[in-house]
């Protein structure tokens, strides 16, 4: 069978040769326009004129569009519907599209857009989340969770005061910017009678066609969104590829004539958003033996001008704010911040990473106060497997058939962690330049969308008379081998090899109201809906194959059950050798000559889930994808410069479709949230710009940021039952597992302190470590910073 092989990723060939094409490798199609904007001046204004007369008449310009020029209301968003398609009358972060052009040509786009002027009177811009929090400005209700033991305001305060001890404070992480490294991008062609088609590089072709339909004025059915592949997304495409779609098909629709754009860098990296930099106040405690009894955070977020998806991304923070671990007494809440930046969105993990990294933060801390060995004090509040005192989470599902504690120890051992562990203390105590940390992070995230609706999906299968096979879903694919997985699924549903399958471009006329592919769940979805597809085409296939296999002669008579599909071949398996075997692709061509349906539409919705936002209480996820890392970091003392030496890691990701892709999930993932928690550092100044909009300014992992030693290993879950081939999904769980290189740096900083109390933000950059161990080298007994820690 294909499933649980390591084939090669569908077009892993076309990857590397560039034979996969992007939206910019499109060829052109005749009369085809250059789409420009220009975007807001300011970060927070009111418009006093637009002038556009002289980009109108400029040459090779085909249209000028304003907020004036739309069909329908201006607004749009998944979530709430604040966000004006084109800026009016306000503008809300630095560069938010106000105009939008056509022209022949790229030069003339740009040249047209310089010949634009926006006047504005400018506003003060709320920029930080303590400004928003002043001005009191706010996306979205403040969402409250509080675990069934917290809901008696008394034993709340008990657990607390009779705590052994109890950490504190407020724990800063940075934004981070998804650089895929296809940016935005967006080709529109107007069909007859007002129709429009649409290739977006988009993880939402269902959404980009609503609010394309939207912003024209058009019916849905008058729009198709299509999107071949992406050159990545990350979260990134999950809404915010909207705004190309519709600057594309403005014009298109203006014009009469194709319309493309493809942002360049540094306008994707100023307009789009990312994911949200947090700040939360929280309160963690514990007793003498280092059982958690007691958590309280309150979560902020810079959710930017709009809300996008930032209160899911709040929800998704709070439903992680546990972590792996069994805190009885919890009380978290939740409030997005508006601010005058581009609206944030998803990004790999959801807010997960936000609130994961608190806890993890706490735990340091504590196993820093208490003198429990970090390790140890993880091992000790992990969720257990049903043991009713340790598997209810803070919203009330029972986390179950996972083996967090084997993780653990399987991974002490493989790690050699004891060992390492003195090795290090020994090295901490040697060496005047440089220090040692080593640390374990573990990961537990929700596999479902929190929005139950979106957990369904639909998928089309054809067979043709050759005996191949094409199917289309409305996931779509962004590097992260969704079509290598259903290809697998559906050649062996038919026992074909893989080669005779094909997945095609998703698009939403084969596949309507279908939900972003995000949340990890595309493979789990899709794969399920293509499989339903494939069952219904079986059915009639093996009904007809009983009547065409029977035989008088050797006294068989076949029923449905006894047709099997294996080796390109159906037959009659109680026959032995096979003996009347016929061809797959003869058998299909037959079937049609007595018109049996060789296609089928297959649909899934995933059972059991269900969330109560308001009473922040329910089963949110459907199962969970669990695991842990061991980091181990080296920081020079005198420059703040982390090497990451070695990591370890260790995953459930249940019976792996693809073992070759998902071991490259694991290690992507995890590579990109080193990123976010060491190097990726997004600078504003104070008028709202973004300072790091390119790779010389915003430093993503490169091949010198891997760990000198990278083991990766996946773990048996004998306990699993559900899901799809009992896959588990793989995509975004491992980036959550980058935390463990920032809890190994704080490690390392623990041991200048000396039992003194610190604080470090992600990104735990190179300033900031210096910073911190500046800090940390000033003489125990005085009060004045030194300057470097001086050997
Ligand atoms: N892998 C690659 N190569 N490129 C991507 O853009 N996106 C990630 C992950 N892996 C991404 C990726 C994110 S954010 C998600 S939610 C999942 O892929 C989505 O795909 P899946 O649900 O099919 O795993
Ligand atoms: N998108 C969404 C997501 O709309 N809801 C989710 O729960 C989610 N989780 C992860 C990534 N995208
Ligand atoms: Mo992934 S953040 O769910 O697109």
């Amino acid at each position: 069978p294909a499933v649980g092989q390591p084939l090669p990723h569908e077009s892993a060939e076309g990857h590397v040769t560039g034979g996969a094409r992007y939206i910019d490798d499109l060829p052109r199609l005749a009369g085809e326009l250059s789409v420009a904007f220009v975007g807001a001046p300011v970060a927070s204004g009111r418009i006093k004129s637009i002038k556009t007369a002289a980009a109108r008449t400029a040459p090779g310009v085909a249209c000028v569009i304003t907020a004036a020029d739309l069909a329908g209301p201006n607004h749009f968003g998944p979530i709430i519907s604040d966000e004006p398609f084109l800026a009016e009358g306000e503008v809300f972060y630095l560069g938010q599209p106000v105009v939008v052009i056509g022209a022949e040509t790229p030069e003339a786009a740009a040249h047209a857009k310089k010949l634009v002027k926006i006047e504005c009177e400018e506003l003060k811009p709320v920029l930080t989340i303590d400004q928003a929090i002043a001005a009191r400005s706010f996306i979205g209700p403040e969402r409250r969770m509080t675990s069934l033991l917290a809901e008696d305001d008394q034993a709340y305060a008990a657990a607390f005061r009779e705590a052994a001890h109890v950490v504190e404070g407020r724990f800063h992480s940075n934004g981070q910017e998804q650089f895929y490294f296809e940016t935005q991008a967006a080709l529109a062609a107007p069909g007859e009678s007002g129709a429009m088609h649409v290739t977006s590089s988009t993880q939402n072709p269902t959404e980009t066609q609503a609010v394309v339909a939207e912003s024209l004025g058009l019916g849905f059915h008058q729009v198709v969104c299509e999107c071949p592949r992406m050159g990545g997304a990350f979260g990134g495409k999950e809404t915010q590829s909207a705004l190309t779609a519709i600057m594309a098909a403005l014009v298109a629709h203006h014009t009469g004539r194709p319309a493309r754009v493809v942002l360049p860098r540094d306008d994707d990296m100023n307009i789009t958003g990312k994911r949200h930099r947090y700040q939360t106040d929280y309160r963690v405690a514990c007793d003498a033996d280092g059982r958690l009894v007691a958590a309280e955070m309150h979560f902020y977020s810079n959710g930017g001008a709009f809300a996008d998806l930032s209160t899911s991304v709040m929800e998704r923070s709070m439903l992680h704010a546990d972590n792996a671990y069994h805190i009885p007494h919890m009380r978290i809440v939740g409030k997005v911040c508006r601010t005058n930046l581009p609206p944030n969105t998803a990004f790999r993990g959801f807010g997960g990473p936000q609130a994961i990294a608190v806890i993890e933060n706490a735990l340091q801390q504590l196993a820093e106060r208490s003198g429990i060995d970090a390790w140890d004090l993880r091992r000790r509040n992990l969720y257990r497997d049903g043991d009713p005192d340790r598997q209810l989470t803070q919203y009330r599902q029972i986390v179950r058939e996972h083996v967090l504690e084997e993780i653990f120890d399987q991974l002490d051992s493989d790690s050699d962690y004891r060992a390492r562990r003195e090795e290090i203390k020994q090295f901490n105590t040697g060496s005047r330049t440089h220090v040692k940390g080593l640390a374990v992070t573990a990961v537990k995230f929700g596999i479902s969308f929190t929005t139950k609706f979106l957990n369904q999906a639909n998928a089309l299968v054809n067979v043709y008379t050759d005996g191949t096979v094409q199917v289309s879903t409305g996931g779509t694919e962004m590097g992260q081998g969704l079509n290598t997985k259903i290809k697998q699924l559906v050649a062996d549903e038919f026992g074909l090899d893989p080669s005779r399958v094909r997945v095609m471009s998703s698009s939403t006329e084969k596949s309507n109201n279908a939900s972003p592919t995000a949340a990890s769940a595309g493979a789990d979805l899709n794969g399920a809906a293509a499989l339903d597809a494939c069952h219904r085409i079986k059915r009639r296939m093996k009904d007809y194959a009983a009547g065409l296999l029977g035989s008088a002669e050797r006294g068989l008579t076949p029923a449905p059950e006894h047709i099997r599909l294996e080796d390109g071949l159906v037959y009659d398996n109680r026959e032995a050798g096979r003996a009347n075997a016929i061809d797959f692709g003869k058998f299909c061509a037959m079937a049609r000559r007595e018109r049996v349906d060789l296609g089928a539409r297959g649909f899934f919705a995933t059972p059991g889930v269900d969330y109560n936002r308001e009473t922040g209480r329910g089963n949110p996820f459907y199962y969970y994808t669990t695991g842990a890392a061991v980091a181990e970091v080296t920081i020079d003392r005198f420059t703040g410069e982390l090497t990451h030496d070695r990591t370890d890691m260790l995953m459930d990701v249940g019976r792996m479709i693809n073992p070759g892709i998902d071991r490259g999930q694991v290690i992507g993932a995890y590579i990109q949230g080193v990123g976010w928690v060491t190097n990726e550092d997004l600078r504003y100044d104070d008028s709202g710009r973004l300072l790091s909009t390119g790779p010389t300014t915003y430093k993503i992992p490169n091949v010198t940021d891997l760990p000198r030693t990278l083991n990766v290993a996946f773990i048996d879950n004998p306990k699993q039952s559900c899901n799809i081939r009992r896959s588990k999904a793989v995509g975004e769980p491992p980036l959550m597992l980058g935390i463990a290189v920032w809890a190994a740096a704080r490690d390392a900083l623990a041991s200048l302190a000396a039992g003194r109390p610190f604080d470090l933000a992600i990104p735990a950059s190179g300033e900031e470590l210096l910073m911190r161990i500046t800090e940390l080298a000033a003489p125990h007994d005085a009060g004045r910073p030194q300057p470097a820690a001086a050997p």
